[in-house]
């Protein structure tokens, strides 16, 4: 659904910034630099994650700010879940046209693959 970037700038001294998923544990993205640190992961899903800023050696130490920039990604999301033709809930109708989101990563680590729809052409009837 968007990039998430996270940017850190610090003082002078190393710092460390990390993305985590919304276990706290699972590491997305991260970063370590002089000053200035940013990390960015892209693809993911509306949800809940966590950020991280670390510090280099408890010798240091530094005011920083962090600044969380999330680019919104063209379209919006189709309606999930609907990994399989049983979960299609959408229907396309002829000469329509719809909008989705396909490949991004969601809170528990699982992508989404695959987005399925309902196509129905109307009956054709013939009067005599
Ligand atoms: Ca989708
Ligand atoms: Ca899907």
């Amino acid at each position: 659904m968007v990039g998430y970037n996270l940017t850190c700038t610090g003082r002078r001294h190393i710092h460390g910034i990390y993305l985590y998923d919304n276990d706290g544990t699972t590491l997305l993205a991260n970063n370590f630099e002089y000053a200035t640190v940013s990390t960015i992961r892209y693809n993911l899903s509306a949800g809940t994650y966590y950020a991280k800023v670390d510090n280099y050696s408890a010798t240091y130490y530094s005011g920083y700010s962090l600044q969380f920039v999330a680019t919104p990604t063209a379209y919006a999301s189709d309606a999930e879940p609907n990994e399989d033709y049983t979960e299609a809930s959408v229907t396309i109708p002829v000469g329509g046209t719809v909008n989705g989101h396909i490949g991004f990563y969601r809170n528990g680590g699982i992508h989404d693959t695959d987005d399925w729809y309902k196509l129905q052409p109307l009956k054709m009837e013939l009067s005599v």
